[in-house]
Order: C-alpha cells, then sequence, then structure tokens
C-alpha cells in the first residue's frame, strides 16, 4: 500500500517515527565513542636523550624540535633519518621552551610560564625577536593563516598572525572535556593533540572540538622502556606530502615515523 493510500492519522504517526529515528540517529553520531586506531611504525629514528621535547614539526625534509627546561631549553633541527642534531640555539635560561609552529617563513616558539613568544629568521636563530601573550603556554600549530595554541586546558585557541585570539574550542572526547591538551599538529584541516601523561594522541575536528579518533600509541612508549616521571609522550610532526607522523616523547631515545590510519 502506498503512503499516499492509508488513512492521514497513520501517515502523521509515520512521520512522526521518522523524525524519531533521525533524531536518535543524530543524537547516536553526536554521542557514538571515538573510535582507537593505532599507529603503523615505519621507522625508528635515534632521539637525543637530553631533549626534553616540547615542539615537533617537519618542513620541507627536516624534523625541528623545541626543548624544554629552565637552563636547557633549545630550538634544534634534526635529521630526519639519523635524528643527529644538525643545528642547535641555545634559549636564555630564564626561559623554559614549549610549543613550536612554522609559520610564515619562521619558527615560533611558546614558553611555559613566561608570557613570551620567540619568533625567529628563517637563517638567524640567534636573536629572536619577543612578544608577549598572557597565560601559559603549552602546544602551538597552524592551519592556513590561523595558530592554533593550548595551554593545558581542555580549549584550543585559535590565533591571527599578530597573535589575538580569534576563536576557542573546548575539546570533547565521547562528550566529555578532554583536559591537559599538550602539543598540537594539524593534518589535513584536523588538529592532532597529545595529552600530557596520556599514551594517546586525539584527532580533533578545530570546528566543533569533537575527538574524531583516538591514536593508542602505547606502543611506542613500550619501544623506549619503562619511562620514569615526566618521560611522557610529546611531541608530533606530520609531513603532509608522504602522509606521514613522527612522534617522540621527552628523553625518550628513539623517534618514531609512523602511519595513522585514519582519512587525513
Ligand atoms: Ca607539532
Amino acid at each position: 500500500m502506498e503512503m499516499r493510500d492509508r488513512p492521514p492519522v497513520f501517515r502523521a504517526l509515520a512521520g512522526t517515527g521518522l523524525l524519531l529515528l533521525l533524531l536518535a540517529s543524530a543524537a547516536a553520531a553526536q554521542w557514538s565513542s571515538a573510535p582507537v586506531v593505532r599507529p603503523e611504525i615505519l621507522a625508528e629514528i635515534p632521539h637525543d636523550t637530553g631533549a626534553f621535547t616540547q615542539g615537533l614539526v617537519w618542513v620541507s625534509g627536516n624534523l625541528y624540535e623545541s626543548t624544554g627546561l629552565y637552563g636547557q631549553s633549545t630550538l634544534r633541527q634534526l635529521h630526519p633519518r639519523t635524528g643527529a642534531v644538525l643545528r642547535r640555539q641555545k634559549l636564555d635560561d630564564r626561559y623554559f621552551a614549549e610549543g613550536l609552529a612554522h609559520f610564515q617563513g619562521g619558527f615560533l616558539q611558546l614558553t611555559w610560564r613566561e608570557g613570551v613568544a620567540l619568533r625567529y629568521a628563517p637563517n638567524d636563530w640567534k636573536k629572536p625577536s619577543r612578544f608577549r601573550y598572557s597565560g601559559e603556554g603549552w602546544g602551538l600549530t597552524n592551519i592556513g593563516a590561523s595558530l592554533w595554541m593550548s595551554n593545558g586546558s581542555d580549549t584550543l585557541y585559535r590565533r591571527d598572525a599578530a597573535f589575538r585570539i580569534t576563536g576557542r574550542t573546548a575539546v570533547k572526547l565521547n562528550g566529555r572535556p578532554l583536559a591537559r591538551l599538550n602539543e598540537l599538529e594539524a593534518a589535513g584541516g584536523r588538529i592532532v593533540a597529545n595529552v600530557w601523561y596520556s599514551d594517546s594522541l586525539f584527532i580533533i575536528d578545530p570546528a566543533n572540538g569533537r575527538v574524531l579518533a583516538v591514536v593508542d600509541a602505547s606502543a611506542l612508549t613500550a619501544r623506549c622502556g619503562r619511562r620514569s616521571g615526566d618521560e611522557v609522550l610529546n611531541g608530533v610532526a606530520y609531513d603532509p606530502l608522504a602522509k606521514v607522523f613522527y612522534v617522540t616523547g621527552k628523553k625518550w631515545p628513539k623517534l618514531f615515523k609512523v602511519r595513522i590510519p585514519f582519512g587525513f
């Protein structure tokens, strides 16, 4: 029997049912658990166990790293296959370096509690210019002309080239706030974040803060042996041409080249 042959009341009920079904499926889509994926390890690269990794970036075939701690903070260029430190610039002892982004031709490096960001010229790392921001600095990355920054909370802040806040996104994993967002890396319009003291990475839609997938990277931690205290996973870089990631941790002996099974 065609719908038009049914009594009007029946048609109305059928319409209501369809509406409920649509609402239920929309709710399920919103609250369904983010899938868990595991990275495929493509290569293990030696990593300086003196590097307290706070940021990792891939630029045109080279890896760049920001390392923290007072008196030990640096900006480094690493050989992409041997992990050798090709270039190293120590920061002033009063700075604890944090997130790193390659933005508009140069590097931007955050500091933890100093409220100061450093801007490096492409070929001269010796005298970076400085500018101030408020609050703590943790992770930094960019999607096109927008910078995205974390500060240890569940909120990512979007900033323009002048570092003005132009937006903010509260990140949620399965409907619950995901706090302690740390190192960030943009990939395919998404933001891959690690969370302080977690062995997982989280793929975030910056438009709504939803975690689209959880990357269980515990196999990487396991391959670095038992790590103590602060020696947690940190440092994520993305090579958009090869669609591979580089992941390491604070004072880890290894840096991993991995493929993450997600549609970047
Ligand atoms: Ca990064």
